[in-house]
């Protein structure tokens, strides 16, 4: 028989004989109303998970991981509040049902059943996927990649204590908000779990307010490994900066109590807590998970025996609260109830075409407050010294450090997180002096931790800042992708658009770094970018373009809300010259604030009819090199700037090919996966009879020492490629 079928059958049984497994007396400050709402939140959580099984079976249900056994994080959410941001396991249903009960007008089950239907109708993620979530219930919705919520719960948390005293124009959380996050046993082995802990526990020993609960709900298992017995105690109870409690979670009054004083003790000393909860898991892991193929049939009966439904039951009627009969009742109608709701839910409609699905992959544009520019007196005192500088033609670094100077004085909701950028000003220097013209609060010197990193930027985002997070090196963006791919770019998607984070994320890469080079610190791949649904990917090949883009950049993040990455070439940071040592031919002046590159626009460099070059950052800089040779040949040549290399530039691209006779792709990216292949594809579909060549990196490392540019296109390659494709070979 069905696990699920057994456990009813016994509740229904043991509830009727007044069968109680064996526990403490209810006691502490939960009251016999607060007792039976939480009891009421728990049978219906049980109750969709019995129904979610129906529904899968019948083919109109898509999802099965369960609640049960976990039902007492209903007391947890009673010992919050409604404003306390929740970053939930995906065994929260308790949770999210106590806490619609704290909301008046809430229809929790018929919400809940939506989603479970995947109807478009459910008003989280619009039919999108199964997840907890709620905009009112402050309760972003989750992916169930393990533990990559933690990151960015730390974020949130430390975003209130921000908040507070430089309050952001979209600010969400109240000043005497906490955050909670929780998952489970198994997941707290995750090293993004690890780093959360560990990022919590180093900002809180420092002093730094972060108002965050983190619940582990221990039920001793993941799938089917077991977690060591007292593993989460012995790593938990003594962690610096971390505060420990601990309550078992089958005892709702213990819950309760517990949950409150860890509540308090973060809302008041707005300091971290660890909520260590005991849990027992029924019917295995998920809807087809089968728990007696891998335990004992007796441990698996002994756990049932411990249904915290029963125990809840138990209490209410020791307290007085409620007979066992009526217990029985309210666990029978729920069900009932629940089975009549999701008979309606699943006629509702589903999404049917991609355009449906793809909806709210572009979040909703929000409106921003204009500011007034700054006077010239006070601009001139925000650039002190530089001023005498600026309208020299310039390298590109010191032309970034400009566009970062008047974009955060023109914004206050942006904030900027980092290895090294505030004292030390960036390992090239880019984010130099702006920690002395915005304050540390707005140039955070992080840990050294990517993930860590990107998590605190998200946490900001979702609270109203606009973050500019920066990666020391491309190649360091890898160990912690998830949190941009797994969570920030899918959570206008999981919740329809309701939450966002958008921001701009500066990243220092690619190659040519002479003589430096070498994997660790110039990676020439971005493929792990450029697939990123709904995700904007900017390069820059020149200071002024630079300046221009990463001012769209940020209006795209603060007025549209999008998820942004501003990859910065590194060897072109201090680049001069462009054919002989001192003409200064890659310097350009400091653009004007207000005059940007617009999303999906390209620029062109000469009209000339046979070559079309198309390329960015260093390849283009290695085009304008190669230009005088090529038409010293007679051969006319166009160059043109990509700037944005995802969503490529398409239709302002075509354009500018424009009776060119001929296209050369310069790609410093890998062959295998690089922006070529997108381009190829490009021209192919749009330009079958236009002859197209490629010049891109090799499907290599970077090497360092003399080889740092062997693997990528050389100005040489360029110049013979293009005689070439003119017919003209050298
Ligand atoms: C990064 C990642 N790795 C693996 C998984 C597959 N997975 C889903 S749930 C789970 C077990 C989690 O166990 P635990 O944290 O104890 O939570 P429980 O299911 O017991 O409540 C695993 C391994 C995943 N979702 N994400
Ligand atoms: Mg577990």
């Amino acid at each position: 028989m069905d696990r699920a079928e057994i456990v009813h059958n016994n509740f229904r049984k043991r509830a009727a004989a007044g069968h109680w497994p064996s526990g403490r007396a209810p006691s502490g400050p939960l009251s016999a109303t607060e007792a039976v709402e939480i009891y009421r939140a728990a049978c219906l959580s049980r109750a969709l998970d019995i129904t979610s099984r129906a529904m899968q079976r019948a083919g109109e249900g898509f999802y099965t991981i369960g609640s049960s056994g976990h039902e007492g994080m209903a007391a947890v959410a009673r010992a919050l509040r409604v404003c306390d941001m929740a970053f939930l396991h995906y065994r929260d249903a308790a949770f999210q049902i106590a806490r619609a009960g704290q909301v008046p007008g809430q229809s929790i089950a018929w919400d809940m059943l939506l989603s479970f239907a995947a109807s478009s109708d459910d008003p989280i993620s619009g039919g999108r996927h199964k997840v907890l979530g709620s905009k009112i219930l402050n309760i972003p919705p989750q992916t169930s990649t393990i533990a990559s919520h933690l990151p960015k719960a730390v974020g949130a948390a430390y975003s209130i204590g921000l908040a507070r005293r430089r309050p952001p124009e979209h600010k969400q959380l109240d000043d005497d908000a906490i955050v909670m996050c929780s998952f489970g046993d198994a997941s707290v082995n995750h090293s993004t779990a690890q780093g959360a802990f560990n990022t919590a526990g180093w900002t809180a020993y420092q002093g730094v307010p972060l108002p965050l609960l983190f619940v582990c709900e221990d039920n001793g298992i993941g799938i089917s490994t077991k977690t060591p017995n007292g593993w989460i105690a012995a790593g938990f109870a003594h962690r610096p900066g971390l505060a420990y409690f601990s309550a078992d979670g089958l005892d709702m009054f213990e819950t309760f109590e517990i949950a409150q004083q860890a509540a308090h003790f973060v809302r008041v000393r707005r300091k971290p807590a660890f909520l260590h909860l005991r849990t027992i898991r029924l019917y295995g892991h998920a809807g087809a998970d089968v728990p007696t193929t891998y335990l004992p049939t007796a441990e698996v009966e002994a756990e049932e025996a411990q249904d915290p439904l029963l125990h809840m039951a138990r209490q209410l009627v020791e307290s007085g609260a409620l007979d066992a009969a009526a217990a029985l009742t309210i666990y029978d109608e729920t069900l009932a109830r629940t089975q009549r709701i999701a008979a309606d839910a699943v006629q509702r409609p589903r999404l049917q075409t991609a355009e449906d699905v793809m909806a709210c992959l572009v979040p909703p544009k929000r409106a921003c407050t204009r500011r007034n520019a700054p006077s010239p007196e006070d601009r001139a005192a925000l650039f002190g010294s530089d001023m005498r500088a600026i309208t020299e033609p310039q390298p590109m670094s010191r032309i970034i450090n400009w566009a970062m100077t008047d974009l955060m004085s023109a914004h206050d909701e942006i904030v900027m997180m980092g290895e090294d950028i505030g004292r030390k000003g960036g390992v090239y220097g880019v984010t130099q002096k702006l920690r002395n013209r915005f304050g540390a609060d707005r140039v955070i010197d992080t840990l050294l931790d990517e993930q860590s990193i990107l998590g605190l930027a998200i946490g900001l985002a979702q609270n109203g800042f606009v973050p500019i997070p920066e990666i020391q090196f491309l190649a360091y963006f890898h160990n912690a992708e998830d949190q941009i791919r797994g969570e920030a770019a899918t959570l206008p998607f999981f919740s329809n658009g309701q939450f966002t984070n958008p921001m701009v994320i500066r990243i220092e890469g690619l190659g040519y770094q002479k003589g430096f080079g070498g994997h660790f610190h110039n990676d020439n791949s971005v493929a792990v970018l450029r697939d990123i649904p709904g995700l904007i990917l900017a390069c820059p090949s020149n200071g002024a373009d630079a300046a221009k883009l990463l001012r769209e950049c940020v209006r795209l993040a603060r007025e549209e809300q999008r998820l942004v990455v501003f990859l910065e070439p590194i060897a072109l940071y201090p680049m001069r010259d462009l054919h002989t040592a001192k003409d200064g031919g890659w310097m350009t002046r400091y653009p004007a604030p207000d005059e940007r590159i617009a999303l999906g626009e390209v620029s062109v460099h000469g009209n000339g009819e046979d070559v079309a070059i198309v390329s960015f950052a260093n390849g283009y800089y290695l085009s304008w090199q190669a230009q005088p040779q090529i038409e010293g040949r007679g051969v006319k040549t166009r160059l043109i700037d990509l700037h944005w290399l995802n969503p490529l530039p398409v239709e302002s691209l075509l354009k500018a090919v424009v009776g060119a006779k001929s296209v050369l792709i310069v790609d410093e990216t890998r062959r295998t996966g690089g922006v070529s292949e997108a381009l190829m594809t490009l021209f192919t579909e749009h330009c079958p009879k236009m002859p197209v060549a490629r010049l891109a990196a090799q499907d290599s490392f970077i090497a360092t020492g003399p080889a740092y540019a062997a693997t990528m296109p050389s100005y040489e390659d360029i110049v013979v490629a293009a005689l070439n494709l003119a017919g003209k070979p050298a």
